[in-house]
């Protein structure tokens, strides 16, 4: 935190350095960036499911070099909407739909190259995997997003990099044009090590046909994503979690995203690895510390050899959204009748379109709630009003234990949420206190909640 801060000054006053006395201007720093209000919509769907499926699906691979033939892409059972319904018992808001992996296979009828389900027995030929998928997501409600590998294994113009940003331009103009409203554009990293991309031409084009749609990339393939890669595949962001980031010299509001495979080590599916189905404690722990910490989950499911998810990875997805329901569908606040202190009823109405705002200017401020009778949590979630800006550095949750304010838990960054969870305690006061922020705080929500599971017990 003090590292953040100091780097914050130093920031400032170093672009302060560059501007002459006369001119009247604000140098940018971390707390003057605000999002888009696209980049806020993305935020608030917090869970996504990203899907692979492919000629590796029958060929038990994760990574096809290419040379796969299209009659191996057979599923006799596909269904969409199989699928989109257990993602959405999961509780997940939208998906992303791999439409080529590195292998190059296309899912969708492109025109671009006959390496695709044109070529497939499946359908005949007739199929669009991409269409049906969005057809069906459109169906249970849920977004879209595409993922199109930029590395590709099977197309001979890859080696001429001007020549391949045309055939990647051409694929990604019949996806962002033919497959409705699209949330996210995912940019993967891997295999593309030394390969020179047009990237701010792949983004121009997008922006011409897709303007809301939010591009996901991990840093080193592309300075500036709208969401950036959380550096690793475990189900975990590192806390602090800090929206505003400057990587390569300029600061930008960049909320992260954490991809994990339902499957551990498996993207695509392959036969006898049930075995590495996550179980549900793995799941709600992945939870709270991607959701939890302020950034977006992005689970990895894949279909099988059928065009089906199987039946054990479905139940363990209903499972999963059973579980979150069941541990933060009973917000105490609402159900116990807690009392806001004045003004603040806002930050405990149970929703999140409203939000409580600290004295303007100030860098600490407390918000209080009090019950008929005493109550015992071990779980908070806490979210910050994120549209002007990430303010909260620091802060406490206390309980009155009858003379004075005890504290509950110790946490810094909030941001779009922020889960905490304790040891039980019985209180009937509890507040939260902002110990520091910059410049006010605004709270959306300060939920409490008794679940009886810990981090201690996650992996029972
Ligand atoms: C990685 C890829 O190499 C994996 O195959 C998978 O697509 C994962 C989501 O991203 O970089």
């Amino acid at each position: 935190m003090i590292s953040s801060i100091v780097n914050r000054l130093l920031l400032s006053t170093v672009l302060c350095g560059l501007i002459s006395p006369g001119i009247v201007s604000r140098a940018q720093n971390s707390i003057d960036l605000k999002p888009s209000p696209q980049a806020l919509e993305w935020q608030d769907l917090e869970f996504g499911v990203l899907i692979h499926f492919g000629p590796n699906t029958f060929l038990g691979k994760e990574w096809g070099d290419g040379t796969a033939r299209p009659s191996v892409f057979n599923p006799t059972q596909f269904d969409a909407e199989q699928w989109m319904k257990a993602i959405k018992s999961a509780g997940a808001k939208y998906v992303v739909m791999v439409a080529k992996h590195h292998d190059g296979f296309c899912l969708w009828p492109t025109e671009q190259t006959e390496y695709s389900v044109k070529r497939s027995p499946w359908k005949n030929g007739k199929g669009d995997i991409v269409g049906e998928v969005a057809a069906a997501a459109r169906k249970y409600g849920l977004k879209l997003g595409i993922y199109l590998s930029p590395w590709d294994r099977h197309e001979p113009r890859y080696s001429d990099s001007a020549q391949y940003d045309k055939y990647y331009l051409a694929e990604m103009d019949e996806l962002i044009q033919n497959y409705g409203e699209l949330a996210e554009w995912w940019l993967d990293g891997a295999g593309s090590a030394g390969h020179v991309y047009n990237f701010p031409r792949y983004i121009e084009e997008l922006r011409t046909y897709q303007p809301n749609t939010l591009v996901f990339a991990d840093m080193a393939l592309f300075d500036y994503g709208d969401i950036r890669w959380v550096g690793n595949e475990d189900g975990t962001i590192p806390y602090e979690n800090w929206n505003v980031i400057d990587r390569h010299g300029f600061l930008r509001w960049r909320p992260v995203e954490a991809d994990t495979p339902l499957r551990k080590g498996h993207w695509f599916w392959s036969a006898n690895a049930e075995g590495s189905l996550k179980s549900l404690p793995e799941l709600l722990k992945t939870y709270d510390e991607t959701v939890g910490h302020g950034g977006q989950l992005m689970l990895g499911v894949a279909p099988d050899n059928r065009g089906l998810l199987p039946d054990v990875d479905v139940r363990r997805l209903e499972e999963f959204g059973a579980a979150l329901r069941e541990r933060y569908g009973q917000n105490l606040v609402m159900k116990e009748h807690g009392r806001p202190g004045p003004g603040s009823s806002a930050a405990f109405d149970g929703d999140p379109n409203t939000f409580w705002s600290a004295p303007t200017g100030s860098h600490h401020a407390s918000i209080e709630v009090d019950f008929p009778n005493e109550i015992t949590f071990d779980r908070a979630l806490t979210m910050e009003w994120l549209n002007g800006g990430q303010h909260v550095e620091r802060y406490r949750i206390e309980a009155w234990n009858g003379n004075s304010w005890r504290m509950v838990v110790e946490g810094g960054a909030i941001g779009h949420e922020k889960i905490d969870s304790f040891q039980p305690t019985t209180a009937s006061r509890i507040r939260l206190n902002i110990l520091a922020s910059t410049p006010e705080a605004h709270i959306r929500e300060f939920q409490l909640f008794r679940t009886g599971k810990h981090p201690a017990d996650s992996n029972d």
